[in-house]
């Protein structure tokens, strides 16, 4: 009886013991790896490499899943995944090791090699140094481990000691403190080299100063900009403005060590500029309603900035380059940022005379880092993710035929002009409107051809046409919004607009893959007396 609560006693500690080793041997692996990839690419880390690689393996669907309920939490959703799977694996291999040390060593050997392919095999991979952290973790953790078994009680050993007497607690508790002390200060370290780095990026975005540029954005009139209870306003503040990327880790880019290449096919003059270069070149300022392709009908991914930059098509003409329609040989211009995302924009489109930009300024300031700091692109019309390269800093000139950019990979459709969508922002649904005069108000978009008519109904009413607040310009969002006499009830309201091309808002449901969802937007509200009255 004693014996037996002893060995069970025993035998708890002992797995406890394990498990803790196990979960020292990955902290220890994590902070190595960490510190090691602080000193060659901070991306190139075990836990951003992972996780970027299932972001990248992730089927469209799943991750269009992920986006929706989680909304921009879904990378810290991802990597607590990934920490939390860790921390069960590294437990595991800790009771393994109890009975098998090599083993268990080995075990966390293997996670070093998924971790190196990983890295490997991102986009923004460019070296076989990429592997140097995960390996190096991988090999630090695999050695406290076995340091730490090789000191554990042995459950067999418990039994026959009459408790958990016959191991070399000192020796296990030495080896776990200096691993734990030895683990904490690499990590500091790295920690600390990453912080100077990404001090340099912070100290080179607040030393810059916008010129004012030659081309400014003309003023928003009161008559473009309603100021509706419920409506969002016309300019999307930066904190609000909506944010869709690939990056576990934001780019911190020092504006000062940028630069940005231009070449490829019919580039007869390559260029090479720095940020300097692009600030004293001829800035522009316009605003520009930017849309993501993964917005549902009725979405939020979808706002206005007013964007300062030089004009895309000025520098592609100093290049050398022509347009497909003037005889140039490149139709696709592939973006590519610093994290290796690649974009394809068409080179027509970018020429068109349309204010296709590579931007440097978000709503009066530098770039946002969120938003592609120092420079991104921006080109009206065309949804983000072939056009609104963040973090750019290679152009290339190619043809749709020779490359396929990172979501065309991913069954994203090669070229997609944003669709023509409304949205009912006010009321929200199932609010509880009271009866009598209610605004419905939203937004319609039609970047570059312009919104004309939005017409609302109620239930299945006529189609009422909505008044609309002044047109700023065909590349940016059109308020709209109707008085509505509300009657009690529950009633559906339906909004739909029609651009200037004269198509109307399909009332097709597509969902967003491949290029973009069709439908209408509408919102069901219940119209009721507050309580208490009559
Ligand atoms: N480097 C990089 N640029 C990117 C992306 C990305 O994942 N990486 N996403 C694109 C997509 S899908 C959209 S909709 C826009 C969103 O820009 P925002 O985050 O500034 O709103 O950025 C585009 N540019
Ligand atoms: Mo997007």
């Amino acid at each position: 009886m004693t014996d037996n609560r002893a060995f069970n006693r025993a035998l708890l500690l002992c797995g406890a013991l394990a498990g803790a080793g196990g979960l020292l041997a990955a902290f220890c692996s994590l902070a190595v790896a960490e510190a090691v990839a602080a000193l060659t690419r901070t991306e190139a880390g075990p836990v951003v490499a992972v996780g970027g690689a299932s972001i990248d393996l992730t089927p469209a669907p799943v991750k269009d899943w992920a986006v929706r309920s989680f909304g921009t939490k879904d990378k810290l959703v991802l990597q607590a995944g990934i920490l939390s799977v860790l921390a069960l694996s590294a437990a595991a291999l800790g009771l393994l090791a109890l009975r098998r040390r090599l083993a268990g060593a080995l075990g966390v050997l293997a996670f070093g090699v998924i971790g190196a392919l990983a890295a490997l095999g991102r986009p923004d991979s460019a070296s076989w140094t990429d592997a140097l952290p995960s390996v190096a973790g991988a090999l630090a953790g695999a050695a406290v481990l076995y340091v730490l078994a090789g000191r554990l009680p042995s459950p067999g050993r418990a039994v026959t000691s009459h408790g958990p007497d016959g191991w070399d607690r000192r020796g296990f508790l030495l080896a776990a403190t200096a691993a734990a002390v030895g683990s904490a200060g690499v990590g500091a370290l790295g920690r600390g080299l990453t912080a100077a780095r990404t001090g340099d990026a912070a100290g080179s975005r607040a030393a810059v100063t916008l010129p004012a540029p030659g081309s400014p954005a003309p003023a928003i009139a009161s008559r473009a900009a309603l100021r509706l209870p419920g409506l969002p306003p016309f300019t999307t503040p930066a904190k609000d403005f909506y944010r869709v990327d690939t990056a576990l880790v934001v780019p911190r880019v020092d504006a000062t060590a940028w630069r940005l290449r231009i070449h490829g096919e019919g580039v007869t003059r390559p260029l090479t500029l720095t940020f300097r270069d692009l600030l004293e070149g001829d800035l522009i300022e316009r605003d520009i309603t930017l849309a993501c392709v993964s917005n549902e009908v009725g979405g939020p991914y979808v706002g206005t900035g007013r964007w300062i930059g030089v004009r895309l098509a000025d520098l592609l003409r100093r290049a050398g380059v022509r347009p497909p329609s003037r005889g140039g040989p490149a139709d696709q211009l592939v973006a590519r940022s610093v994290d290796g995302m690649t974009l394809g924009t068409p080179v027509e489109d970018v020429m068109d005379g349309r204010d296709a930009m590579l931007a440097v300024g978000m709503n009066g300031e530098p770039l946002p880092f969120d938003h592609g700091f120092p420079v991104r692109m921006v080109v009206p019309g065309l949804y983000g993710y072939v056009s609104a390269c963040k973090w750019v800093e290679d152009i290339e000139l190619t043809t749709f035929d020779a490359y396929d950019a990172y979501w065309v990979k991913r069954k994203w459709a090669r070229r997609a002009p944003v669709k023509t969508q409304s949205r009912i922002d006010t009321p929200k649904p199932f609010a509880r409107p009271a009866p009598g005069t209610v605004m419905i108000a939203g937004v319609a978009w039609a970047q570059h051809r312009g919104i004309d008519r939005v017409d609302v109904r109620v239930d299945d009413g006529p189609w009422r046409p909505a008044d609309l607040a002044a047109e700023h310009t065909t590349d940016t969002w059109r308020q709209w919004s109707l008085a509505w006499e509300a009657t009690p009830g529950t009633h559906t309201l339906t909004v739909r607009a029609t651009d200037r091309t004269g198509e109307t808002q399909t009332e097709q449901r597509a969902r967003t893959v491949p290029d973009g969802a069709t439908g209408r937007h509408s919102v069901v509200v219940t119209v009721t007396r507050p309580s208490g009255t009559r």
